[in-house]
């Protein structure tokens, strides 16, 4: 018997524990493991019912998503569940943790399904680009109803051991050891002589709809159109609709089919990318196990604005009391006011109860005054982004805030390692960089100075995490990561006005990419004069933005930007006064304008960022190119199927990618767009950015 699956007896009742750390991955040694379990189990005159769980911290997490880059080999799941679900003895599974995927697949193959409390049940395989491929499609919605079992594939969100008994898709919760309670249930069965419940024969919940096609289509309707530009959801919708069409068999079929060609194909690869990127990012040098995180049991967030406002909800989502301190009364107010409204908006939309709202509405002790940092482990300073009145902030926390607090800044742009120099103990600090609305966005860039410690910066990791971000570990340099390449893309943008481009051409050329807004538009949304105040202060200058700052146009909330905006409304329609500005800019400046395709408008945009990425990793900035990627698809909106801007130059190739780039530099003179060394090497080298060393 392979290691990873034991069988033993508990009486009449065969006990099968699978051991396959970290996760119990359905690896190819796992599969072999059961099937040679099960069948002996099966064969067994001695054994009268059968117990599938695991050991660890979950039951079977699903596939090991590390074999999908290899040819499929066999025993397949689908071997595994057929064999479990033939058995003429009850299967019970007693699952717990996470089982997830071809994990919740093999439970369904089985006769009846007990869970421990806590447990989350799903099929998050949408979430890396695919279908379920063992069955889940034709199982899940006859056990559970079409609705439910179309929201949990195509959402890929769990659901938790009390929903899904209510739906049931678990026969009972049983409190305590669960492989205790799985053999329990299972000499329940045995002794009330329950039927065996094959999931596939089952019908009751979808013959209703199989009278009503109309009702399916309003069912997926919603899912359909979130799942813009990826091929997974509409594959899935496909398959659900087997389950009231199709035999059982050929569904079964049809559903391994899509699920491999979809393995295969470039979207899966990015989310797989993607998903062991996010990993990695937890992994950073210099933080071993003997670094530990100081616990947090209260946060003081600085600053009561929108930044402010949304960081300090982080904390209060997460369970952590929160003083959010402001100058004044008045400012106070107004955070605490849209702090509450967010929070009532969120419950009248059914996210929220309205006991949940008062729970966290109660973790908010809105204070004024610095020296009210004085009972906080950690502060996150969320000022206004001007490095004078950070010095001054910086300068009270060394007096007020605890010895052993950690002092972090969520500076967008500013010298991290400056803002440290202000106080006496620059160890303590470290940029926390969280992206608008700070309480939806997934993003923590966590800037590591030249002085912080290793304690330091391993707390905000772990507080990132509490609080439900990626946190990417980044060093300082001007925007850190995300923003720096997005500066890159913006003087692009702008370039491309005034060669021949209307605000229109760019933000489409880039939702078609996949992006969920273009350039111009986000810019409207966030406020032109942000930049413009910016670039001020530097003495920089964008053509066609200070010159729709300089007539009062800033975005939506003048409802005049790049696009006009009708009273209310928040659609960009295009404005002829930009375009006439626009001409005449061009004119002025003695530029040819020129029609462009929209390919070029894409490859003009996302390649110097691709650039400004390649020199962000030779100075060391980001660990990794996959850091870069997890960045820009949690902070900036870029398409997870195309997986991050370094992925996405791998997959279109280096060579090509380095070429475009010199025609970029030759048309624009532009130095900047002068391949980097990193990029020229690994070119010539046939090499791509993800075989760089992990850092
Ligand atoms: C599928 O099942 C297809 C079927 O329908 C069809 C089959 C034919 N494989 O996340 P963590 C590793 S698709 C391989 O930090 P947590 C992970 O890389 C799959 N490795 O832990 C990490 O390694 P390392 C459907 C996996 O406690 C380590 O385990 N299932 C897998 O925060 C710890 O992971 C999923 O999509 C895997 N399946 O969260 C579930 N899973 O330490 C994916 C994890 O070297 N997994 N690893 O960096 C998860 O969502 C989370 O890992 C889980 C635990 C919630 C389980």
């Amino acid at each position: 018997m392979p290691g990873q699956v034991e069988l033993r007896r508990d009486g009449n009742i065969a006990v099968i524990v699978v051991d396959n750390p970290p996760v119990n991955a359905l690896s190819h040694d796992l599969r072999t493991g059961l099937i040679d379990a099960f069948t002996r189990a099966r064969d067994d005159a001695t054994v009268e019912a059968i117990v599938l769980a695991a050991a660890g911290r979950t039951f079977i997490a699903g596939a090991d998503i590390t074999e999908f880059d290899k040819p499929p080999t066999v025993p397949t799941s689908m071997d595994v569940i057929a064999l479990i679900d033939g058995i003429g003895k009850p299967v019970v599974a007693a699952v717990h943790g996470t089982p997830l995927g071809g994990g919740l697949e093999v439970a369904l193959g089985c006769h009846f399904r007990v869970a421990a409390p806590g447990t989350k049940l799903g099929l998050p395989e949408i979430k890396l680009g695919l279908i379920p491929g063992a069955g889940g499609t034709q199982r899940l919605p006859r056990l559970v109803g079409m609705e439910k079992a179309a929201q949990m594939i195509l959402t890929g969100n769990p659901i938790p051991a009390k929903d899904a008994l209510a739906a049931g898709l678990v026969d009972e919760i049983v409190e305590g050891d669960i492989v205790a309670g799985g053999i329990a249930f299972a000499r329940k069965v045995l002794a009330e002589k329950r039927p065996l419940r094959r999931v596939r024969d089952r019908d009751d919940k979808l013959a209703a709809l199989r009278a009503d096609p109309k009702a399916f289509e309003e069912i997926v309707a919603a899912h359909l159109k979130r799942g813009r530009g990826l091929h997974a959801p509409a594959a899935a919708i496909k398959a659900l609709r087997w389950a009231l069409d199709v035999p059982f068999d050929e569904a079964l079929r049809r559903e391994r089919e899509t699920f491999l060609e979809l393995r295969g194909g470039d979207q899966a690869k990015s989310q797989r990318h993607i998903f062991f990127a996010e990993r990695e990012a937890a992994k950073v040098p210099g933080l071993g196990p003997d670094v530990k995180a100081r616990e947090i049991r209260r946060a003081a967030v600085i600053g009561a604005g929108t930044m402010g406002g949304g960081i300090a909800m982080c904390f209060a989502n997460a369970g952590i009391p929160v003083a959010l301190i402001e100058t004044s009364e008045d400012a106070l107010k107004r955070g605490l006011g849209i702090i509450e409204k967010n929070y009532r908006a969120t419950a009248a939309r059914g996210g929220l109860t309205e006991a949940q709202v008062g729970e966290r509405l109660a973790l908010f002790n809105g204070v004024t005054g610095l020296d009210q940092v004085a009972g906080a482990d950690m502060i996150v300073e969320a000022v206004f982004e001007d490095m004078d009145i950070k010095r001054q902030v910086f300068e009270a926390l060394d007096r007020f805030a605890p010895a052993h607090a950690v002092l972090a800044t969520n500076t967008s742009y500013l010298d991290v390692d400056a803002i440290a120099q202000t106080t006496k103990r620059p160890a303590a600090v470290v940029g926390m960089h969280f992206f608008s609305p700070a309480n939806v966005m997934r993003l923590l860039e966590v800037v590591r100075g030249a002085q912080t410690a290793p304690e330091t910066l391993a707390t905000a990791l772990a507080v990132g995490r509490k609080i439900g971000k990626v946190p990417v570990v980044v060093g300082v340099c001007h925007g850190f990561v995300g923003n720096r390449m997005l500066r890159a893309r913006s003087v692009e943008a702008e370039r491309l006005l005034l060669e021949g481009a209307l605000p229109q051409d760019v933000d489409s050329a880039l939702t078609d990419f996949g992006f969920p807004m273009g350039p111009f538009a986000m810019s409207d949304l966030a406020g032109l004069d942000i930049s413009w105040r910016m670039r001020k202060a530097q003495g920089a200058r964008a053509e066609i933005a200070d010159q729709l700052c300089e007539a009062g146009r800033f975005g939506q909330k003048t409802q005049k930007g790049f696009y006009l905006y009708e009273q209310g409304s928040r659609t960009p329609r295009p404005d002829p006064e930009v375009e006439a500005l626009i001409v005449a800019t061009s004119k002025r400046l003695g530029i040819a304008r020129r029609p462009f395709e929209r390919q070029e408008i894409v490859e003009r945009l996302v390649f110097p960022m691709i650039n400004e990425g390649a020199r962000i990793l030779e100075e060391g900035i980001a660990l990794r190119a996959g850091d870069i990627d997890v960045i820009w698809i949690h902070g900036y909106g870029f398409p997870v199927w195309r997986g991050g801007p370094m992925f996405h130059a791998d997959t279109l190739g280096l060579p090509y990618v380095r070429d475009r780039l010199a025609a970029f530099a030759r048309q624009t003179g532009d130095p900047r767009h002068e391949p980097a060394a990193l990029l020229t090497r690994l070119a010539s080298e046939g090499r791509g950015f993800g075989s760089l060393p992990k850092g």
